[in-house]
């Protein structure tokens, strides 16, 4: 079978370094993809985790191999640090083995709409009191991914495809429901204040393609958890896709149905 031919993807949150990172899937997903541009949207390897403990695997150097592989085959490949891998920012405007490090970027895809591209940590300071951080506490967090990793352990021994606990678990909270809402709308308002067709981010670590107030929003997901990608098509269309043991398009743009106007403005 040859490769999935596509002219763009965007990854980000991929958390190299930690025992949570789903590097196997991610590998399998670039080794099956031949793209013109790769955007790596931020957290991409975890510096700040590495600090305390480090896990990084074969795999994890597989996947730096074949990013590396790809820029040097002729794919573009931006990498724009997250808050995570912050230490890289002072790099900003280099480029290392035909690697392009940058704070953010605009994609123009092939129909010519245009996307402002960043990893979305910037729209923390303006979230509720640290909304996120009261939400799922850092220490529930990491409690939450290593449950997640234990919970596919098990799936794996029983044969049965992954599958994401943790992302379970946080859509089903009605507050980390509201703080992904808040926060898809803020980074809708800044594409819309920049004259953007919409924005890509990361960061959340929950996927999703909205139209909001005239915009396109834009999440690629993260591989710790969901195992997702944003794909653009040669015609410039837009889709998430889920690659682990099940591979499968979530969403496309055309079949975007939802449209939300202006979130009202906080009490
Ligand atoms: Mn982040």
């Amino acid at each position: 079978m040859g490769k999935h031919a596509v002219r763009s993807v965007f990854i980000s949150d991929v958390h190299l370094g930690t025992a949570d990172c789903q590097a196997q899937y991610l590998l399998d997903f670039l080794q099956q993809h031949q793209m013109e541009n790769l955007y790596l949207v931020g957290d991409i390897v975890d510096l700040l985790y590495m600090r305390k403990r480090v896990n990084f695997t074969v795999q994890h150097e597989e996947v730096v191999n074949q990013i590396v592989q790809l820029a040097k085959k002729g794919t573009r490949v931006i990498y724009i640090p997250g808050n995570h891998d912050a230490k890289f920012r002072r790099f900003c405007g280099q480029s290392f083995a035909g690697i392009e490090i940058r704070r953010h970027a605009v994609h123009r895809c092939a129909d010519g709409r245009r996307f402002f591209v960043s990893h979305g940590d910037e729209f923390d300071g303006a979230m509720h009191a640290g909304m996120l951080w009261t939400l799922v506490g850092d220490l529930s967090h990491t409690l939450l991914l290593r449950l997640n990793t234990l919970v596919n352990g098990a799936r794996r021994l029983l044969k049965l495809p992954y599958w994401s606990f943790a992302g379970y678990i946080k859509t089903r909270i009605g507050k980390a429901a509201e703080f992904i809402r808040r926060y898809e709308w803020m980074a809708a308002r800044k594409a819309r204040e920049l004259d953007f067709d919409g924005y890509i981010c990361g960061h959340i670590h929950v996927s999703g393609m909205r139209r909001i107030d005239g915009v396109l929003y834009c999440n690629d997901g993260d591989w710790v958890e969901h195992c997702t990608a944003l794909v653009e098509d040669n015609s410039g269309q837009l889709s998430l896709v889920h690659w682990a043991d099940r591979k499968e398009v979530l969403l496309r743009e055309n079949e975007l149905s939802e449209s939300w106007g202006p979130l009202p403005q906080a009490h």
